[in-house]
């Protein structure tokens, strides 16, 4: 992004909030009053594994990353509860966006949260050991209430992987943006240019779509290496999908 004054960065109101109406407080702390910015984008997220997989794909492989996708999904929180399983996905506009809703939200562990920064939104947060099979604790889950974006190229990363353009209003968007020139449809975890019987059809001619997920597109398409993968550009296009469960 070019204009400080039109930084962007995701917030999520996760799970654990959502269970503890914590919602409005959230909302209240990162409002323009505290925090100087303003709304783009708002959605409420019902999680699927392919999302959760890419939205935290650097912590793959860590004791962490199983129950840290079962937490974003709604899988801890309500395990019996499906239809309450989301999380509220928010764009906050503004100078220095990333740095001060960071500000604002406090220390990723919870326990550092309440100690280095009370009164900050994770200090509300809470701590849960990970077990393995014999129920030795391996690491710790942190019910952390909230992500953040931690740098604008994060930002960029996540707002695309979780909004679609047409999703900001237009004089908000802040990446490029083109017009969709081929069809794209997704199955299985493959792309196909016609439709198949239970496919998505994510792009058609005309649409309009992220510049960075046209060229990714185009050179999956090609069997060419892509800036990212074909999942992190699908994901906002099976939000709320059934078919994409
Ligand atoms: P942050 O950028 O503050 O969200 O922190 P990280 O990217 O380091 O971690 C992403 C999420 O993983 C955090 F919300 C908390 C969770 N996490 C754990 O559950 N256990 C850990 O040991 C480390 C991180």
């Amino acid at each position: 992004m070019e204009n400080r004054d039109l930084e962007q960065t995701l917030v999520l109101i996760k799970p654990d909030a959502l269970k503890n109406s914590l919602t409005g407080y959230v909302l209240s702390q990162l409002s323009e009053f505290h925090s100087g910015l303003r709304f783009a984008a708002a959605k409420i997220v019902h999680v699927n594994r392919m999302l959760a997989e890419e939205h935290y794909a650097e912590h793959l492989g860590k004791p962490f990353y199983p129950p840290l996708l079962d937490y974003i999904m709604g899988l801890e929180h309500y395990p019996t509860e499906p239809q309450k399983r989301r999380v509220i996905a928010l764009v906050y506009q503004g100078p220095d966006a990333v740095q001060k809703i960071r500000d604002l939200v406090g220390p990723t562990n919870p326990l550092v949260a309440r100690e280095k920064k009370p009164g900050c939104i994770r200090s509300l947060g809470t701590l849960v050991p990970v077990k393995d099979a014999t129920g030795k604790v391996i690491s710790e889950r942190m019910d952390n209430l909230i992500h953040a974006s931690a740098t604008p190229p994060e930002a960029e990363r996540e707002i695309k992987l979780w909004f679609k353009p047409n999703d900001v209003p237009p004089l908000m968007q802040g990446y490029a943006t083109a017009v969709c020139d081929a069809l794209y449809y997704f199955k299985a975890g493959q792309l196909f240019d016609t439709f198949e019987p239970g496919g998505v059809c994510l792009l058609a001619p005309g649409d309009i779509a992220w510049t960075s997920d046209l060229e990714a597109l185009r050179a999956l398409r090609a069997g060419q290496p892509a800036a990212c993968t074909l999942g992190a550009v699908a994901a906002k296009y099976l939000i709320n999908e059934q078919r994409g469960e």
